[in-house]
């Protein structure tokens, strides 16, 4: 492959004379090199072919013992000015960041390969998708890469000789977790990651570009870097409408975009269709209306817990081509983690490779052990996947884990109002499930550890972009709680496919179709408009789901809003004076109503 375009030649020339590797290849995309490089990491032991009957094309991966997981606390945004990262953020200044990892990175690819990966987030050539170059000297990585997004030659071609193309640096060195740093330079268009060699921290088109460093070009271009799946759902008429969700980490976002809807729709002929499972990229289109892309092209989701009742769809994607990272890998080379089914494995390794005994009550996968699998195996993938355009929203949901406090579901009383309730979106930890009140961790739009810049410019882009069309082209805010737990801990909502009935009420919502109560904190459904035909869940042993378990988690009690209304204030001092008047003066009013 010859390299055209200048800015990429000399990224790459820095790099090479930064890390010194024995040679450099480009990645071309084309499915020779993959397999070639698969052969490679197969002959190393970096990973191992799995079943090719069962598993055809799918490999496993294990990473060191010390690098399972993001590290927010080794993350920082390298903006020139420190008020630019905000309060919420680790900051770094640029010089300093860019010495620290020179000196870390320095001769760290002798005797290594360095790879050079062309990337794109989006359809290659689409006017709204974003181009990256990786370097990186991880074959996984070349590989994960390849799944979640677009790569080779033709990002080259669309990229022409343009500069503005994001340039990753990852070194894995020594996956040294006292040198680890993963650093976001928005203002330069560049991320650097050292010493790390787990998916969230080294394919960096994910949450460092797609996230991170989008969320600020996005600021600055008139757009937004969401984290938010996206779905269809289409009704029996075969209109297909458009909602985007943001939920904290491990809320169920995949399972969310991939549901398959109550029985009770099913048989009437509605569909869910996913679009994205983690990330929404989200502009004005002509006609004035917000059109969502998926900037990804797979799924990097979280293995345990997905099985053939939670999340069908999700494992039909992992049936091919799929890279498992850090579950049990079992004799016949297939694979197994924890809620997969009620059969582990007996007399294999668990994700580190030691012996394990289920009956020790040891996890034999890492709670956080992944798949990556392509978009395009998912069975319910939406045909508009892949619209350079995007999909139109009609609505924004947010949510998050509360045992008590929010309802069910509730509309937000205008955009601005919308902007309030994802500014204090939260989830409470899970001793929860075990009866008590959880602590709270507020969690901005789901936002608070991907903003690549201040959270409260982040907050005022929001009111911003809600100024910039017609009221009644935006999408419709709502807040979900899918969480609310009784006084011994059980789930009272069913959940999963059951979903559907509150999403339901969203859509009539949006069309204008059904009225709603009105509350302090917003639009409440009245109980008769959430459909409860066919609804079959038992919360508790002789205790069935009925109407006044709706009326319980459709309740808001004023007791547990002023808590948090006390809580939001801290929150909110934190994040400092850049929290824009509207949302203190929503927050002040919310009190009021709550009051009275
Ligand atoms: C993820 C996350 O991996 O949000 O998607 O942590
Ligand atoms: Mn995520």
């Amino acid at each position: 492959m010859i390299c055209k375009n200048e800015g990429v030649c000399r990224f790459v020339a820095e790099s090479e004379a930064l890390a010194q590797p024995d040679q450099v290849v480009w990645i071309d995309g084309s499915e020779e090199q993959l397999e070639e490089l698969r052969r490679q990491a197969v002959a190393t032991g970096e990973m191992i072919k799995l079943n090719q009957e069962k598993l055809p094309n799918c490999y496993y991966h294990r990473t060191k013992v010390n690098d399972v997981a993001r590290v927010e606390g080794r993350t920082f945004i390298c903006s020139r000015e420190k008020r630019n990262a905000g309060a919420t953020n680790n900051w770094m200044d640029p010089k300093e960041a860019y010495k620290l990892t020179d000196d870390i990175i320095r001769g760290g690819m002798k005797g290594r390969t360095m790879y050079v990966i062309p990337f794109s987030m989006g359809v290659v050539g689409s006017p709204f998708s974003k181009i990256g170059i990786e370097i990186t000297d991880s074959i996984y990585v070349v590989l994960n890469m390849a799944i979640m997004t677009r790569v080779g030659e033709k990002v080259l071609d669309a990229l022409g000789d343009s500069d503005d193309f994001v340039r990753g640096l990852h070194a894995k060195c020594d996956i040294d977790e006292e040198k680890r740093y993963i650093l976001q330079f928005p203002e330069d268009n560049t991320i650097r990651s050292c010493n790390s060699g787990y998916g969230g921290n080294v394919l960096l088109g994910k949450k460092c570009f797609a996230l991170r460093i989008a969320s600020y070009q996005g600021w600055k271009q008139g757009w937004m870097a969401e984290h938010m799946l996206i779905l269809g759902i289409e009704n029996p008429q075969g209109e297909t409408k458009y909602i985007a969700a943001a939920f904290p980490s491990a809320c169920g976002k995949t399972n969310l975009s991939m549901m398959i809807p109550a029985e009770e729709y099913r048989k009437k002929g509605y569909k869910v269709w996913t679009v994205g499972d983690d990330i929404a990229w989200i502009r004005k289109g002509k006609d004035g209306r917000f059109y969502a892309q998926n900037p990804e092209a797979g799924f990097f989701g979280v293995a345990p817990g997905t099985n053939a009742k939670s999340n069908p769809n999700a494992l039909a994607s992992t049936r091919e081509g799929t890279i498992f990272t850090n579950v049990v890998l079992k004799d016949d080379g297939t694979v197994w983690w924890e809620k997969l089914d009620n059969n582990p494995p007996k007399g294999v390794c668990n994700w580190k490779g030691e012996p394990w005994d289920p009956a020790s009550g040891e996890k034999g996968a890492h709670p956080n052990s992944r798949f990556t699998a392509p978009a395009r195996n998912c069975p319910c993938i939406s045909p508009e996947w892949e619209n350079p355009e995007g999909v139109p929203l009609s609505a924004i949901i947010f949510g998050g884990r509360r045992a008590k406090t929010a309802p069910l579901v509730y509309q937000s009383r205008d955009w601005q109002h919308g902007v309030f309730v994802g500014s204090i979106m939260a989830s409470e930890t899970t001793a929860a499930a075990s009866g008590a009140v959880g602590v709270v961790r507020r969690d901005p739009m789901a936002m608070l550890p991907f903003c690549g810049y201040d959270m409260g410019d982040y907050f005022q882009h929001w009111l911003d972009m809600g100024k910039t069309t017609d009221a009644d082209k935006l999408p419709k805010i709502f807040h979900v709680n899918w969480f609310r737990l009784d006084d011994d801990g059980n789930f009272i909502w069913p959940g999963y496919g059951e979903n559907f009935r509150v999403l339901e009420w969203i859509l009539k919502r949006c069309e204008n179709k059904v009225d709603a109560k009105e509350t302090p904190i917003g639009y409440v459904p009245f109980e008769d408009d959430i459909n409860l035909t066919g609804l079959d869940y038992t919360i508790s042993e002789g205790h069935k789901f009925g109407k006044d378990d709706l009326h319980d988690i459709l309740t808001i009690e004023n007791k547990y809003w002023l808590e948090d209304v006390a809580n939001i204030r801290e929150f909110y001092a934190k994040i400092g004076e850049t929290v824009p008047k509207e949302l203190r003066n929503e927050l002040d009013a919310m009190e009021e109503r709550l009051k009275k």
